[in-house]
């Protein structure tokens, strides 16, 4: 048998995909001497930096992370804005302002010793967790991650109730029992979300199909980090969510690190989103500096679903512009890489593109912040004279 026959006709090179991928080359033979059959897929190549963090491109090729030294960011697009209005525009910026300046307020208070447990903070989040849940109806189920302040917001928790929480005082959404955003409630349809990574993918994702059961139109969304998408709840749930074609949605906040560990060594494919082919649904790759793509991209995966066409994997490429948490002073992080990516800051960018477009002038914006100081003053002052949570009271619930 020739060796033409053995491959089944098959040595020819594949076509190469969008992003390099599928290039295809004729298997070697194995230490047997006989060449398995078929071509060998050659995945898209990857390319690692210096310090392990791997460079992201999103669906048209352009590098999205970590941002290239010196390069400044491209204004927003005119074309996709146009698919909100502008007070809807402003009612995302004000979402993502809040976030950081609630943040900026959390950074004071801990250094202060007022917040005790970690601070894990989302500075440079504030586009994706604000424009996943803008897009989503307030009755769609949700779990919300650890550094997605602004989508708490944008689902009605309230400065009070956020300061509430990091001073663990009785009234607090978790009864003064634990400090972190792990916030949940029903009557939101917040599922919460609990301390060990990736537990909440499947929890939502059967949220989601049991609604669907119901005849209910709902979409499930739900985040993970870029370390959680190394367990197996990321892969379990997907497969499952494929299979089902569930109305649900996974969003990626690959800000590039878990804790220390950068991307190149968190996984080997080139982006995160290319998986998603392998649970037979859409995966795309956006920049998570630029709101008006997340918005868009968000927006696309919950009509799908809620058409009942199934799931979506959006890998956002966000960075963390903080340590893993406050005590953390991220000297791991290369040199350079913050200082690049201060120039690619999501609120930043997109203030920029609401002043360029006179939707937003500097008049309007100072007293928007004016307004939002007063309002989170108000709440530090009223949460921290609230009652801790004490007494026999204390350790109710409590299980270990
Ligand atoms: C199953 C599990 N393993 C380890 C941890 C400890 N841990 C908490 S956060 C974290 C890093 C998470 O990184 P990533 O998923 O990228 O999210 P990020 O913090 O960057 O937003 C780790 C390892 C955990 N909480 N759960
Ligand atoms: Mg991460």
């Amino acid at each position: 048998m020739t060796d033409k026959k053995r491959n089944g006709g098959t040595a020819t090179k594949a076509a190469p995909g969008k992003n390099g991928a599928g290039a295809a080359t004729t298997r070697p033979a194995t230490s047997y001497g006989t060449p398995l059959p078929g071509p060998v897929i050659e995945p898209p190549k990857r390319e690692l930096l210096p310090g392990g963090v791997a460079l992201i491109r999103d669906d048209d090729g352009n590098v999205i992370g970590p941002w290239p030294d010196g390069a400044s960011p491209p204004k927003l697009s005119r074309e996709l804005a146009k698919a909100w209005s502008k007070d809807q525009l402003l009612a995302v910026h004000r979402f993502m302002r809040m976030s950081r300046e609630i943040e900026n307020k959390v950074i004071n208070l801990y250094r202060q010793g007022k917040i005790s447990g970690g601070v894990y903070l989302g500075r440079g989040n504030e586009a994706t967790a604000v424009a996943a849940l803008y897009c989503l109806e307030s009755t769609d189920p949700v779990t919300i991650l650890h550094r997605d302040l602004g989508a708490h917001l944008v689902r009605g928790w309230t400065a009070r109730e956020i300061f509430m929480q990091y001073f663990a005082k009785r009234d607090a959404p978790n009864f003064g029992k634990d400090t972190g955003l792990h916030l949940g409630s029903l009557e939101r349809f917040s599922l919460g979300t609990v301390s060990p990574l990736g537990c909440m993918i499947p929890v939502t994702l059967g949220c989601a199909v049991g609604l669907k059961m119901q005849g209910k139109k709902a979409v499930g969304l739900t985040f993970t980090g870029d370390g959680a998408t190394s367990l197996g709840d990321f892969h379990e749930a997907l497969n499952f969510a494929g299979v089902w074609k569930a109305p649900f949605i996974l969003i990626v906040e690959n800000n590039q690190f878990a804790y220390s560990t950068p991307t190149g060594k968190q996984f080997a494919c080139a982006r995160i989103s290319d998986r998603a082919a392998g649970y037979g649904m859409p995966g795309t790759t956006v920049d998570g500096t630029d709101v008006l793509k997340i918005l868009n991209a968000v927006k696309t995966a919950v009509d799908r679903a809620r058409k009942g066409d199934g799931p979506t994997l959006i890998e956002s490429v966000t960075m963390r512009m903080r340590g893993h948490s406050e005590h953390d002073d991220a000297s791991y992080v290369p040199k350079g890489m913050a200082d690049a990516w201060a120039a690619w800051d999501p609120i930043n960018r997109f203030e920029e593109y609401l002043m360029s477009e006179r939707i937003l002038d500097q008049v309007a914006l100072d007293r928007m912040l004016a307004e939002l100081s007063t309002e989170i003053e108000e709440a530090v002052d009223w949460a921290f004279a609230q009652p801790p949570n004490e007494g026999p009271e204390a350790a109710e619930g409590v299980y270990a």
